[in-house]
């Protein structure tokens, strides 16, 4: 298939008639370490992917906005009224939408624009396809229209295109991903105060890969169980008089288990808490340059998930075992769960070795075959002409 940001440009001018005044890519991300800590103001540690999608665009006079996507086939079209309050455009639009109402939402003029959309990042398999989409869309039209929102206040936005208009109740780690990684580096964010720091991930140097499994497991109501787990995190931070479950530490964590009232809710907040700190502790180790040494923290963030916060499913949970047996130094699901993508540390040269592994271990177990890639740290959102 041709590049993505060709496809892009040629779709745009086949619909359009003539060719975009620019292109907006953004990534999908991996999540190294890091998840369900987002919402609760803790610690994330993302990469972007080199899969992206595209944005070509060109501005338009008034208050009309068109998008073409190459997934769908279909062109959307849809005016101020539209934008004027959630949910009144639907499907992948809704994402397109929510961008430019969450713009004027915050007071931008938000130019008219033609869009055509093309993507490499798989929809569905937890690599955050809608907050690359988000992203690459709002790039355009900060730039076409010279809005005044820097890069870094433009994740928040993002977001809330994403929990104001689409109605997702997510986290700000995707978009902040999308928009603010660099090549060679995990972003270690603080989700309270939108801090970033880039964390050197030199696979590369150490002789080391990410091997990205996707599960091919069908989302099973992810929607509504990340909702769920995300009341659950509010409900006990609320009990135990925190802001958030960010402000609760490992030593004290005994103590604040022994004050909520059910088991259930006391594996969540366990995760949580453990989770951030193995973030923290993820980062000392890329800092002091131990890429390898990393892995069991990743294989542990896996078991948390797993038995805590009971977001896998059993796809996943069978690659992270054979990916394991198969020598990986770590693996984990990586994203929101109930299904996406599996993530593997490897050796370098064993990469093929253990992908093969995981497709034999499900096919013993009746699954579809999985998919996987081996990936690099890759930079954030950018214009590409
Ligand atoms: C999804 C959400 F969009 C993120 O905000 C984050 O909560 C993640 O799940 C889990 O870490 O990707």
């Amino acid at each position: 298939m041709t590049d993505v940001a060709a496809r892009a440009t040629a779709g745009f001018t086949r619909q359009y008639g003539e060719p975009p005044a620019g292109r907006w890519a953004a990534p999908g991300r991996a999540n190294l370490i890091g998840e369900h800590t987002d919402y609760n103001d803790g610690f994330v540690l993302p990469f972007a992917l080199s899969l992206r999608t595209v944005a070509a665009a060109a501005p338009l006079p008034g208050e009309t906005w068109t998008v073409w996507s190459e997934l769908s086939g279909e062109t959307v079209t849809f005016g101020a009224t539209e934008v004027a309050e959630p949910g009144r455009v639907t499907g992948w639009a809704a994402y397109v939408a929510g961008v430019v109402w969450a713009l004027r939402d915050a007071g931008h003029r938000v130019p008219g624009a033609r869009l055509a959309i093309a993507s490499d990042v798989p929809l569905g398999s937890g690599l955050s396809s809608s907050a690359a989409l988000e992203s690459a869309v709002l790039a355009a039209l900060v730039e076409l229209g010279r809005l005044d929102l820097p890069t870094e206040r433009q994740p928040r936005l993002a977001q809330r295109a994403e929990n104001g208009y689409v109605g997702a109740p997510t986290g700000i780690m995707d978009q902040s991903a999308a928009i603010r990684c660099r090549a060679g580096h995990a972003l270690f964010l603080d989700c309270r105060d939108e801090s970033v720091e880039h964390i050197p991930f030199d696979l590369d140097g150490a002789g080391l890969a990410v091997l990205v499994v996707d599960s091919h497991a069908p989302h099973r109501h992810a929607d509504g169980e990340y909702a769920a787990r995300r009341r659950s995190c509010e409900t006990a931070a609320e009990l135990l008089g925190v802001p958030a479950l960010r402000d609760l530490t490992v030593d004290g964590l005994d103590a604040a288990l022994s004050r909520l009232p059910d088991d259930e809710t006391r594996r969540r907040v366990r995760h949580v808490v453990t989770e951030d700190q193995r973030v923290l502790d993820t980062v000392a180790l890329l800092r002091a340059g131990k890429v390898r040494e990393i892995g069991p923290l990743l294989t542990a963030s896996h078991a948390s998930m797993r038995d805590d916060f009971e977001i896998t499913v059993p796809e996943i949970d069978t690659a992270v075992e054979a990916a394991l047996a198969a020598g990986a130094h770590g693996a984990r699901m990586t994203g929101g769960g109930f299904g996406g993508c599996v993530l593997a540390l490897v050796d370098a040269d064993r990469a093929d070795a253990v992908a093969r592994a995981v497709s034999t271990a499900y096919a013993a177990r009746g699954f579809p075959a999985p998919g996987h890639v081996t990936v690099l740290p890759a930079g954030g959102a950018t214009r590409l002409d």
